[in-house]
């Protein structure tokens, strides 16, 4: 497919221990041998020098693996060449493979010769994008089941089904006259049945997929003093926002992930919400607006010790029909009203003792998972692309079997089926289009 060998540097920008080099493609063994005073051997470990011939000096010590095609990453000729983890011997290594013959990659190329090479479908490509990034334990568990193919391999079966069906409906409608035999058993009406409700079970568990996968943007909103900023401390367990008694400390907002029960949380710390008496507290009461407009989840938090004002009733009021969680603070101090008071659903706090803490965490996992149960193995759909395609998907399976049911010609049945085996194909990398593998891989750093 690809004639040219790229080189990019595989690990992450700075000084470490070490640094790797990775080449792929036919050239990729000759290009590094240009440069590497050792023998390669395929699988094996060599060691030896890297040597900048034109200018006389040896650039590093270093490790190389050489892979012959097709047992590697990208079904291609492959050399990784492990070098001291020094930016500057590792640019010199690229820049001699560059002199030798060898191009840059661009970002997530070597992924994508993977998927091009066929060595991986498009799902698995984009699981190891969400390897690489996954903030917790649980997102990894996820996007190495994807690597693995757990959806792909359920996209597929569902495929199968829909193309059997196609082919069963096109051949009827080519040699309507004949009675279409089949291979395997043909009743419509089922297979449809089946694939609608395959696709509903992957559906089903996406939102809480995504949740895991890309997080939750979190705004702790609240009018001055209340301990938003105390809470977020408490959440993330470290001291990241200043906390002082006097109302109006957080003037810009904090955002940092806290990792709660596996959920990434991209937590906001706010400004609170008053009136402003300077040009910076108007600016940081704005951002405190836009926070708030920008969260998936909002923690609307009152001060559990004095009766609810004015202010707070405001604050409470800022859900307005989103995901929100009111949060009554300082439960060390004798409460002065009943949670009863404030819209539901509510927690009592202490971010002073941690005292409820628990119930906190547990509620915001349960108000961005939505209640219900849902295992590794179930959620299998964390990127909204495949949730979006498994939508449409279904829809026309279900308009198939409604025409179906309503007598509709198999010719316009065979058309719904059509649609929905694009929408899957855009999933497993069947027939996608150049322009959205573009936009998939441009999210990829380069060198992977
Ligand atoms: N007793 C008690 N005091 C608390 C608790 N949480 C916070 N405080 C105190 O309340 C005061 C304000 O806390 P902050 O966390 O700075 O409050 P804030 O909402 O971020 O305030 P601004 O940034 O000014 O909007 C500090 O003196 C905290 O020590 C709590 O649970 N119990
Ligand atoms: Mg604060």
């Amino acid at each position: 497919m690809y004639d040219d060998t790229i080189v990019a540097i595989a690990t992450p920008p700075g000084e470490g221990g070490l640094g790797v080099v990775r080449l792929s493609g036919a050239q990729a063994w000759a290009i590094a041998s240009r440069f590497f005073d050792g023998t390669l051997q395929n699988g094996r470990v060599v060691h030896g020098y890297v040597r900048d011939a034109e200018a006389g000096v040896v650039v590093d010590e270093v490790l190389v693996t050489a892979m012959a095609a097709p047992r590697t990453y990208t079904r291609e000729d492959v050399v990784e060449l492990t070098c001291h983890g020094s930016p500057v011997a590792l640019q010199r290594v690229v820049a001699l493979a560059l002199r030798h013959g060898a191009r840059m990659a661009n970002p997530g190329e070597f992924t994508l010769r993977a998927f091009l090479n066929g060595r991986i479908d498009l799902a698995q490509a984009e699981a190891v994008l969400d390897v690489i990034q996954a903030k917790t334990e649980a997102g990894l568990r996820l996007a190495v089941g994807g690597l693995r193919g757990g959806l792909s391999e359920r996209v597929s079966a569902v495929r199968t089904r829909l193309l059997d069906l196609h082919a069963y409906f096109t051949a009827c409608i080519d040699f309507p006259e004949d009675e279409v035999e089949s291979q395997i058993e043909i009743d419509p009406p089922a297979m449809l049945a089946e694939a609608a409700s395959g696709l509903k079970r992957l559906l089903e568990h996406a939102d809480a997929g995504m949740v895991y996968r890309h997080g939750v943007r979190t705004a702790i909103v609240g009018r001055p003093n209340v301990g938003k900023s105390s809470l977020l401390n408490r959440l993330l367990g470290e001291d990241r926002a200043i906390v002082t008694g006097l109302p109006g400390t957080t003037r810009d907002t904090v955002e940092e992930v806290a990792n709660v029960r596996g959920i990434p949380f991209h937590l906001v710390d706010t400004a609170g919400m008053h009136e402003a008496r300077d040009e910076v507290e108007h600016l940081g009461i704005q951002r405190s607006r836009k926070a708030v407009e920008q969260a998936d989840l909002l923690l609307l938090v009152v001060d559990g010790s004095v009766p609810i004002t004015e202010a707070d009733r405001q604050v409470l009021a800022l859900a307005d029909g989103r995901p929100f969680l009111a949060v009554a603070n300082k439960s060390d101090l004798a409460p002065a009203f009943d949670l009863d008071d404030v819209p539901s659903p509510a927690v009592r706090v202490s971010a002073l003792t941690n005292e409820g803490l628990d119930d906190l965490t547990q509620a915001m996992a349960e108000t961005v998972l939505g209640g219900g149960v849902h295992s590794d193995d179930a959620m299998l759909v964390t990127n909204p692309r495949h949730k979006a395609a498994l939508e449409r998907a279904l829809a026309h399976v279900a308009a198939a079997r409604h025409g179906l049911e309503a007598g509709t010609p198999e010719d316009l049945v065979t058309i719904d089926l059509a649609a929905s085996l694009s929408a899957l194909g855009e999933i497993t990398g069947d027939g996608v289009t150049e322009e959205l593998l573009d936009t998939i891989f441009q999210r990829f750093c380069i060198g992977k």
